[in-house]
């Protein structure tokens, strides 16, 4: 017997194939809209990228702490499977469902779309066309189940064909039981999946080549010689230990830690940065040209996320070119709240909607608060921030370091809230000192005899004073300090320990420049960043 029918279960193999059909509505839907983004040059606006992005700024801050943690760098891939997964769940609901209701079924895919279109219009930096792509994409999937479920509940055609036109009263009696019309579901059902692979596909490359202006500007880059050099490192700065953290993190290593799920390409040649807002006597517009036209400061500056537990991964050291901020917003006649100026928070604002808001009192104090255009003697990558970051010595990340840069406001703490802000992280944070244990690893097998134990410690524009190490709640043992040529990079230092057979849990603890002692005492990374001794557990044999 031909079709399901035969089957022993054909009602559970009706649900199947009703399933299937919720499935490739689904495909054709995330597929069609994805081109039609990529038609109009956003990738951004692509569903899952709107749907996620919308996500991410919906998620409580704890869970999305949970998930940068355990998840680590992946956990933006980990979201963009969990949104297409449960969006593979409600098609296939709704796919079982348009075997009994189709019309409220295949409407039922306009939820999809109208999530998109309410996502679209949620992004900081949207435009209104982006609602286009996820109404597009509703319209045809909502179409292809709509033409699926009408062929899972059509009557079979005649065997052989040109009997007649399908849908006889009886006709399916010739079967032996309540078939559908097969050939039509396969073949609608197989041009709605070539259609979504070949839509998904073009989709997929139009993305990647958008912004192929940015990357030609990007390319053009080519950074002046620094007016101001960064003051020459020391030898030794770099202890050269195996398992130790390189004095300077290349930019392929460097941590990333931002909202983005597409990377923003900004073409340099059309970027403008808008200096504007309370106490500003001369608002300026700033092109990229105009700051490699400008003084130009080389620093090297260590860079940490507020987001780092004790002993984790997000902190990097890189050797920065840019203007001072300080001039610019001299220039723009601005003064600091200690010398009558009104504005005491600068908010930055990027291309993609992050605002960050720092200390208009800290950017004026002298340290070297730079407008970055190149890291480690590249023009910024993508991913840091190209065409231009902010970076301040000495703040954590989420209140100074705004990557793609584009506008800063002078405001006040009192009148304005930034993104992390509002999301219940401190409003003002000075990195905490801290250090961390590279080598050995947590859980490594050493040889007893002599071990080097080394990493590396940072307090941003306090400098590192001390660090010491102990075994197993024992004396605290001062460890060597490679030297360095400014307060605002960490430091890496080395302790030779002659080990001995067994378990033993090796604990490190930093001085800063002022003479401050980095606290024992444990507390999470929300608000202001995490505190505790990094401590790891070592067999030596
Ligand atoms: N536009 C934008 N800038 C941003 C962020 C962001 O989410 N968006 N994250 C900030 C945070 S929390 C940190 S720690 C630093 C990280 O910079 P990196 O990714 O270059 O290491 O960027 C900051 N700048
Ligand atoms: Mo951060």
């Amino acid at each position: 017997m031909p079709g399901v029918t035969a089957t022993s279960s054909p009602r559970l193999a009706r649900a199947g194939l009703g399933a299937l059909s919720g499935l490739l509505a689904a495909a054709t839907a995330l597929a069609s809209a994805e081109l039609a983004a990529g038609l109009a040059d956003r990738p951004e606006a692509g569903p899952v990228a709107v749907v996620g992005a919308s996500v991410i700024d919906l998620t409580p801050q704890a869970v999305k702490e949970w998930a940068v943690q355990t998840l680590g760098p992946e956990n933006k891939t980990w979201l963009t499977r969990g949104v297409l997964a449960l969006s593979a769940l409600f098609a296939m609901g709704l796919g079982v469902l348009a075997l009994s209701r189709r019309v409220l079924a295949s409407a039922g895919v306009l939820v999809f779309g109208a999530i998109g279109v309410l996502a679209a219009l949620d992004r900081p930096t949207g435009v209104a066309g982006d609602v286009v792509p996820p109404l597009v994409g509703a319209g045809l999937g909502g179409l292809v189940l709509y033409l699926l479920a009408g062929r899972l509940t059509a009557p079979p055609r005649a065997a052989e064909g040109g009997v007649g036109p399908a849908g006889l009263p009886g006709r399916e009696q010739d079967f032996g039981g309540p078939g559908f019309d097969r050939r039509g579901f396969v073949i609608v059902a197989s041009a709605a999946a070539a259609a979504s692979a070949g839509a998904g596909a073009l989709g997929q490359r139009l993305d990647s080549s958008s912004g192929a202006e940015a990357t030609a500007s990007r390319g053009a880059v080519r950074l002046p010689e620094p007016n101001s050099p960064a003051p020459p490192q020391p030898s030794g700065a770099d202890l050269r230990l195996t398992g130790l953290t390189p004095f300077f993190t290349p930019n392929a290593d460097f941590y990333r830690v931002d909202t983005a799920l597409v990377v923003p390409r900004v073409d340099a040649t059309r970027w403008s940065l808008r200096v504007h807002g309370e106490g500003v006597r001369k608002p300026l517009t700033l092109t990229f040209d105009d700051l490699l036209g400008r003084e130009l400061v080389e620093r090297d500056i260590t860079l940490a996320c507020v987001s780092n537990q004790v002993g984790g991964p997000y902190v990097g050291n890189a050797r920065w070119i840019g203007v001072r901020l300080a001039d610019i917003l001299r220039e723009a006649g601005v003064q600091a709240p200690s010398a009558g100026g009104p504005a005491d928070q600068l908010v930055a604002r990027s291309v993609d909607g992050m605002t960050i808001g720092t200390p208009v009192e800290t950017v004026l104090d002298g340290r070297d608060a730079l407008l970055a255009l190149g890291m480690n003697g590249a023009p910024l990558p993508f991913r840091h921030g190209f065409p231009v970051r902010m970076v301040v010595p000495g703040l954590f990340g989420y209140v100074s370091a705004c990557k793609w840069l584009r506008e800063l406001e002078l405001t006040t703490f009192a009148d304005y809230d930034a993104y992390w802000v509002r999301r219940d992280w401190a409003a003002k944070a000075p990195v905490k000192t801290q250090s961390r244990i590279d080598t050995p690893k947590p859980l490594a097998t050493v040889r007893r005899g002599r071990v080097p134990v080394a990493g590396v410690a940072w307090a941003q524009h306090r400098g590192i004073a001390r660090v010491e190490v102990r075994v197993d709640e024992g004396a605290w043992q001062r460890a060597e300090l490679a030297p360095a040529a400014t307060e605002d990079t960490w430091r890496q230092w080395v302790w030779e320990w002659d080990a001995t057979p067994g378990r033993h849990q090796v604990e490190v603890r930093a001085t800063d420049g002022d003479g401050r002692t980095q606290t024992a005492r444990r507390v999470g990374t929300i608000p202001d960043g995490a505190t505790g001794r990094h401590t790891v557990v070592v067999n030596v044999d």
